[in-house]
């Protein structure tokens, strides 16, 4: 029984994408900075927007978006702490600063507007992810200091090696077309690295993409710290430019299961018995520039509970898709967010959810 209630008080709680949301950090595009083209980056962004990071690099992404997106996560923000979700933000440290290690030196950095890339939350646990990209190799300094008051109540803090990110760690000759059929990926097996996104969580089942800033070693290394109580299993994708899972296979709830209509080689097993579902069109925005990703971003949904969604006001058809398959829809206005990579699973850590580790499978 004691054992049960000092699970019950952690700071950090978080076993799936959906049990009730109570503590959350969301991120801030403050001092947001284009990040320098190096290879990893080369391989996951937009094909259009190349030229934009080759000229821009150390940069400050063009003003009138940043302020445009910083307005729609505080107002994000806003609406969740009515709901009465303790939401908490990053400290401001500026990203446009060059820096170096011994062995390379970076014109800056990038954003504090994605804690799903660089946290991973299993359990009571936080993980300061090895991210591959040059320009993100400080970003978790912005969220130390809620990393430290974790800490200091109760959750468990680590961070994975830091990488080198030496020129071994990246494969010039990635295949940008079927790195999955190859194994070219951009990142080399050289050292353990992954981004906390390419990772989805369904209590004792994690899934995970080997991708172009994921590796095995990288894999292997959670798969070691985690421990057995829980299983990750490699998804079997198809994604020509492979970052971050959560556009690609989204758990809802028990029994749900959001797919991208494409992008899943085959369906991982464990959803034999779950109802799968191919997520609609997203809504065509012309001129409307994604710097960092696909439009599909419109299944980057948050689950507030096991029965409500959060989803961007403008996907009319993933509203009316979450709506009929049961959902309750908060529809919130994140149409510049969602410029720069991400949309609110990707803006959110949830450190605190009310539920317990269990196998849903
Ligand atoms: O479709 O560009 C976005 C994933 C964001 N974490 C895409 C993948």
């Amino acid at each position: 029984m004691q054992m049960e209630t000092d699970i019950k008080n952690h700071m950090i709680n978080s076993f799936n994408e959906w049990d009730p949301l109570e503590e959350v950090i969301v991120g801030d595009m403050f001092d947001a900075t284009v990040p320098e083209l190096d290879i990893a980056v080369r391989a996951t962004m937009p094909e259009d927007q190349i030229s934009f990071f080759a000229a821009n690099a150390g940069k400050e992404f063009p003003s009138g978006y940043v302020s445009k997106a910083s307005e729609e996560l505080d107002i994000f923000s806003e609406t969740l702490s009515k709901l009465d979700i303790v939401v908490r933000r990053p400290s401001k440290i500026r990203k446009s600063t060059p820096y170096s290690t011994p062995h390379w030196q970076t014109p800056g950095g990038l954003y504090s507007a994605m804690p799903r890339d660089s946290l991973l939350v299993i359990g009571d646990l936080i993980i300061e992810a090895p991210m591959a990209w040059r320009s993100r190799y400080f970003e978790t300094d912005a969220f130390r200091p809620l990393l430290k008051e974790y800490f200091q109540k109760g959750g468990k803090w680590i961070a994975a090696p830091k990488p080198q990110l030496l020129d071994e760690t990246f494969n010039p000759h990635y295949d940008p077309e079927t790195p999955y059929l190859t194994d070219r990926y951009a990142v080399t097996e050289f050292e353990p690295t992954f981004d906390a996104a390419d990772f989805i969580r369904c209590g004792r089942d994690i899934f995970v993409q080997k991708s172009h800033v994921t590796n095995d070693f990288g894999i292997e290394w959670v798969r070691s710290h985690i421990g057995r109580a829980y299983t990750i299993h490699k998804i079997d994708h198809r994604d020509a430019g492979p970052m971050h899972i959560d556009a690609t296979l989204m758990p809802l709830c028990p029994g749900k299961l959001l797919i991208h209509p494409t992008r899943l080689n085959t369906i991982p097993a464990q959803f034999k018995n779950w109802e799968v579902r191919k997520a609609p069109l997203p809504t065509e925005r012309p001129g409307h520039n994604l710097y960092m990703s696909t439009s599909w971003l419109s299944m980057n949904v948050l689950m507030l509970s096991p029965d409500t969604v959060v989803v961007e006001a403008g996907e009319r058809n993933m509203i009316a898709f979450m709506e009929s398959w049961g959902f309750n829809v908060l529809p919130v206005n994140f149409r510049n967010v969602i410029r720069f990579g991400g949309a609110f699973h990707c803006v959110t850590a949830d450190v605190r959810r009310r539920g317990e580790l269990q196998s849903y499978f």
